[in-house]
C-alpha cells in the first residue's frame, strides 16, 4: 500500500476548502461528506479507512480487466524508466507502431488504421473532424452537417456536446458547432420495459434519419454518430433491427456512420468491439477507457481502410492537420499492449458473452422491488431505472449510489437510473452480491 493510500488523513480532515475542483460532481455536497477511494486490486477498491468496496462499474466503465493487473503495472513501470515521452509529430517510437498493429488485429476486418488520442472526448472530436476532412478529400466538401441523437453522450468537448443529446451538458455552453441536428432517441419503456437484451420495438426510429435527410438534403450530411449501446443516458440498448436500418440509410445516402465505442469497446459486450457483437459495421469508431484498462489515459479512432487510403492519395505533405502532444504516448501504449495481453490471455473479450445470462437473471430478479420501472441489460452492462421522486428528479438515483457505497458496492447513477458495468473478471458470486446489495438498498430507499 502506498503512503497516501495508507494515510488516515485523507478521509478525516475536512475537504471543504480543498483546491481540487471536482468534475461532474456537486463539489459542496461532496466535500462535506467525501467518499474516498485509496487503493484498488482485482474487483475491489478500499477506502482510506480500509473498507472494501466491490467495483460494480469498472471505475468509470474503464477498468475492464480489474484493478492493478500485474502485467499492466510492470509495463508502465518499465516504459517510464526506458523512455518517458517522445513526440509523434514528424518523429515516431516503436511502441506506438506496435500498439497500433495489435489494435488493428482485434478490430473488425477492414479497420487497419487507428489515430491516437488521450480520452473519449478527444476521440469523438477527432472522429468528427476526420469525417469532415474525408468528405472534402473525396470531393464532397458540401457535406458539413453532423447528426447525433437525443440522449447521446459523446464526451465534453465542443464537437461532442454539439452532437450529444443530454441537455445538462449542452445548455450552459452556447450554440456549439454549427450545422448539427439530432435524431430521436430510442428509449421507450411504454413498449420495451424489462426487455432482456435488445428490445423488440423501435427499429423504425432509425427512419428519423430519413426525416433529417429530407429536411437538410442528404448531400449536406457528412456523418451520423451514435453509441451502439448508450451508456451515460442509462444503458439504452438498441432495438432489434435499429442499427441495421441506420447502416442502410447511411450507405444509401453516402453518409458516414460513426460508432462511439468508448464504453462498448474492449470486451464490454462480449467481443472486442460492440459492432462485432451487434453485427453492424460503422465507417469509423471511437474508443478510450478499456483501451489501457483505464491505467493511463488514452483513446483512439479506428477508420475503414478506404478512408485512410483516400487521405493518402491527396497532395504530398501532412494529410490531416490534427493531433495531440500525447497522441501515442509511450506509457499509454505500454499499458495498452499489456492490457490487450491480459484480455487475450484470460479470454476476457469473450467473458461478457459467457456471463451474460447470469448477469441478466441477477438484474431482472430485482423486478418488482420498490420504484423499479425498468431493467435493461446487454453484455456486461446493465441498468435499473427508478420512478423519479415527485418534485425531486435525480434524487432517488443519487441516494441509491450513496446507499450502495455505504453497503460496499460502487455503482453509477444518471438521473434516477442506477448503472452497472463490472470488470469482466467478475465472478458469479460477486454478481449475486451486487444484486443482493441493490435489493436491500431498494427496499429501504425513500
Ligand atoms: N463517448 C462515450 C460514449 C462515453 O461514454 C466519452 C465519449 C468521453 O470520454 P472521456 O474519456 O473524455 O470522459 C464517454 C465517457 C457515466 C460516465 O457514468 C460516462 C463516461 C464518463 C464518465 C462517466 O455515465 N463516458
Amino acid at each position: 500500500m502506498n503512503k497516501r493510500a495508507d494515510s488516515k488523513e485523507v478521509g478525516q480532515t475536512g475537504l471543504e476548502q480543498a483546491a481540487f475542483w471536482m468534475p461532474f460532481t456537486a463539489n459542496r455536497q461532496f466535500k462535506k461528506a467525501p467518499r474516498l477511494l485509496a487503493r484498488a486490486e482485482g474487483m475491489y477498491y478500499w477506502t482510506p479507512e480500509g473498507r472494501q468496496i466491490l467495483d460494480a462499474c469498472s471505475g468509470l466503465w474503464c477498468v475492464n480487466a480489474g484493478h492493478g493487473r500485474p502485467k499492466i503495472v510492470q509495463a508502465i513501470q518499465r516504459q517510464a524508466a526506458e523512455m518517458d515521452f517522445a513526440p509523434t509529430f514528424q518523429m515516431g517510437h516503436p511502441i506506438a507502431f506496435e500498439f497500433a498493429e495489435r489494435l488493428a488485429a482485434v478490430a473488425p476486418p477492414g479497420f487497419k488504421r487507428v489515430f491516437f488520442t488521450n480520452s473519449g472526448s478527444e476521440s469523438v472530436d477527432s472522429a468528427l473532424k476526420i469525417a469532415l476532412a474525408y468528405q472534402r478529400a473525396r470531393g464532397e466538401p458540401q457535406r458539413f452537417r453532423l447528426i447525433g441523437r437525443e440522449k447521446g453522450y459523446h464526451g465534453v468537448n465542443f464537437g461532442g456536446i454539439s452532437v450529444g443529446g443530454l441537455s445538462h451538458n449542452r445548455k450552459t455552453f452556447g450554440p456549439g458547432v454549427a450545422g448539427v441536428d439530432h435524431m430521436r432517441h430510442t428509449h421507450d419503456i411504454s413498449r420495451n420495459a424489462f426487455s432482456r437484451g435488445q428490445p423488440a420495438y423501435g427499429a423504425e426510429l432509425a427512419d428519423d434519419l430519413e426525416r433529417l435527410c429530407s429536411l437538410h438534403d442528404a448531400s449536406t450530411i457528412a456523418a451520423v454518430i451514435v453509441e451502439p449501446v448508450a451508456g451515460s443516458a442509462g444503458v439504452l440498448v438498441p432495438p432489434r433491427g435499429y442499427l441495421e436500418r441506420l447502416r442502410e440509410i447511411c450507405t444509401q445516402h453516402g453518409i458516414l456512420l460513426i460508432f462511439d465505442e468508448v464504453i462498448t469497446g474492449f470486451g464490454r459486450l462480449g467481443k472486442p468491439f460492440g459492432s462485432q457483437k451487434l453485427g453492424v459495421l460503422p465507417d469509423l469508431f471511437t474508443t478510450a477507457k478499456g483501451m489501457t484498462n483505464g491505467a493511463v489515459p488514452m483513446g483512439g479512432v479506428f477508420v475503414r481502410d478506404e478512408l485512410y487510403e483516400t487521405f493518402m492519395k491527396g497532395p504530398d505533405g501532412i494529410e490531416l492537420f490534427h493531433g495531440y502532444t500525447y497522441s501515442g504516448h509511450p506509457l499509454a501504449c505500454a499499458a495498452g499492449i499489456a492490457a490487450l495481453d491480459t484480455y487475450e490471455e484470460e479470454g476476457l473479450f469473450e467473458r461478457a458473452t459467457s456471463l451474460e445470462k447470469d448477469w441478466e437473471d441477477a438484474l431482472h430478479s430485482l423486478k418488482g422491488e420498490r420504484n423499479v420501472v425498468d431493467i435493461r441489460n446487454f453484455g456486461l452492462m446493465g441498468a435499473i431505472e427508478l420512478e423519479p421522486k415527485a418534485g425531486a428528479p435525480g434524487s432517488r438515483g443519487y441516494n441509491a449510489l450513496v446507499k450502495c457505497f455505504e453497503a460496499g458496492i460502487l455503482v453509477r447513477y444518471t438521473g434516477d437510473t442506477i448503472a452497472f458495468s463490472p470488470p469482466l473478471i467478475v465472478e458469479k458470486a460477486q454478481i449475486a452480491r451486487i444484486a443482493d446489495t441493490v435489493r436491500d438498498v431498494l427496499k429501504k430507499l425513500d
